[in-house]
């Protein structure tokens, strides 16, 4: 069977790399539809050696269609995403409008992949900065058990988007060139204020929560327990998140400190269980010099491990440092792995109960 996909946000950074991991995928393309808004309808995009023009976003769109990849924003998703479920379209939504939704798996491959089988029209992609995090810790959990994780995240400019990215090379180039910097985008579109992230570093990604933590810092929370436990309130695993913006283009680094149940494990047993994991590449000597970096993982759908160390304090407890590319791991590829995954197992089909929203 071949299958019509369409790209919601085919225009944007991460809707380009869909193009692109799609291109590069086990999915047997039939026709693509490129979506976007009005303002870049009649834009060109190749595929597979062919020209396809994007066209402006309406319900009818998705008439005939059998699987949607989104990233075109929350509100986009909540608008046109039911619209497309309705008329048949499995939708992979990489934005964070429907991931805690009871009724919408959120799914990492290599962790989670048979709650696909639970999906009712929509199935949602985590945010970037968990999904590597969780690639890291599942080999790690499933050996040895969690107790806790705390992170601390080094984030690039791309994940806030494709305009924030020419924002932070325009500081970066007025800097050099003397000029004063200007900033209307960092940290984050929906807050009052804004700052040059480009020599300098942004402790807020998206907008501040009660409690004095980010939004990002809730999604690592909340995603994590969800894709881990599958609750996102599970007390089973503590989780604890620090987001930080870096003046990096692509791939987000994490300083991860976790403690595991079974106090048994060695440095050596934390290496090897990554080492062994499906989509988790060991870069780990330290003679050497050899560990992740930014400018190495990106173009990569690997996620990165390394500097994996015991505490020598506190038995049982262990620092790595993880890099993945935040627009490929972090959002296209995993999205175009979740529609592999979805062709694979026969689940390209609206349930009769589909989600309604
Ligand atoms: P457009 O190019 O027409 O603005 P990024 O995350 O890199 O900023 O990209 C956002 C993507 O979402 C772009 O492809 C953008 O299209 C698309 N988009 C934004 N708003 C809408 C909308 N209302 N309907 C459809 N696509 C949208
Ligand atoms: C960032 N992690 O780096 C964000 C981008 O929930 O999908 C992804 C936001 C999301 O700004």
């Amino acid at each position: 069977r071949e299958y019509n996909v369409a790209i919601l946000g085919a225009t944007g950074a991460v809707g380009m790399r869909m193009v692109r991991q799609l291109e590069d995928s086990t999915v047997p393309v039939k026709n693509l539809k490129l979506l976007a808004s009005s303002r870049s309808a009649g834009t060109k995009i190749e595929f597979k050696g062919e020209e396809i023009e994007v066209e402006e976003t309406t319900p009818d769109s998705f008439e005939g269609v059998d699987i949607v990849l989104a990233s075109a924003g929350g509100g986009t998703s909540k608008k046109f995403l039911p619209e497309a479920v309705k008329r048949g379209a499995v939708c992979i939504d990489n934005t964070s409008a429907y991931r805690m939704d009871p009724d919408v798996p959120l799914v990492v491959p290599e962790v989670n992949v048979d709650q696909l089988a639970n999906h009712r029209g929509i199935i949602a992609n985590p945010n970037c900065s968990t999904i590597q995090m969780v690639v890291a810790l599942q080999p790690v959990f499933e050996k040895f058990g969690l107790n806790q994780i705390v992170v601390s995240t080094y984030q690039a400019a791309s994940g806030a988007g494709q305009s924030a990215l020419n924002e932070f090379y325009g500081q970066a180039q007025d800097y050099l060139d003397g000029k004063e910097m200007s900033a209307d985008i960092l940290p984050t579109k929906g807050d009052k204020k804004h700052y040059p992230l480009a020599f300098n570093l942004l402790p807020q990604i998206d907008v501040f929560e009660e409690d004095g933590s980010t939004h990002e810092e809730w999604k690592m929370i909340h995603e994590t327990k969800k894709i881990m436990l599958n609750d996102m309130d599970a007390t089973d695993i503590k989780v604890n998140a620090t987001c930080v913006r870096v003046p990096v283009a692509i791939s987000h680094g994490e300083s991860v400190y976790f403690e595991v149940k079974d106090k048994s494990a060695t440095k050596e047993d934390i290496q090897r269980v990554i080492d062994q994991f499906d989509g988790a590449v060991l870069q780990d000597d330290p003679d050497n010099q050899v560990y992740p970096q930014p400018i190495t993982a990106e173009g990569k759908r690997s996620t990165f491990v390394g500097r994996i160390r015991a505490d020598q304090e506190n038995p049982g407890c262990f620092n790595m440092w993880v890099v993945a590319d935040n627009l490929l791991k972090g959002a296209a590829w995993n999205t175009v792995q979740n529609a592999e995954e979805l062709v694979k197992r026969d689940l390209v089909r609206v349930p009769e109960n589909y989600y309604h929203g």
